[in-house]
């Protein structure tokens, strides 16, 4: 994905390279009530009900599932809100960022 893309002005080669971007990943736990990994998941990063809701149920399921890609510093600040939310209702939810291949 660190693909470069030229531009070519006249005899000058611009060349600009395509921000990498990153993945953000629903950790499960045994105790976030489904609904509320679910209403995070509409409200923090605008999922569907019904994405939300197989997103939520793959973590379930697999222990961790990718939300969706962003570039860095969108999926950090993501990632915080979203955990933040959490926790401001007790909840132990964890996401994470990895960089995608
Ligand atoms: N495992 C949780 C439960 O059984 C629900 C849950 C799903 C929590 C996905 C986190 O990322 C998660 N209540």
């Amino acid at each position: 994905m660190a693909e470069t893309i030229t531009i070519a002005r006249g005899q000058t080669e611009i060349r600009v390279e395509r921000p990498k971007l990153h993945k953000v990943i629903l950790l499960n736990d045994d105790y976030t009530p489904r609904s509320f990994v679910v209403r995070i998941l509409k409200a923090e990063f605008r999922l569907g009900e019904s994405r939300a809701s197989q997103v939520m149920k793959t973590a379930h399921q697999r222990g961790a599932c990718v939300v969706a890609v962003f570039t860095k510093d969108v999926a950090e600040a993501k990632c915080t809100s979203a955990i933040d939310a959490a926790r401001k209702e007790g909840f132990p939810l964890m996401f994470t960022t990895e960089p995608e291949e």
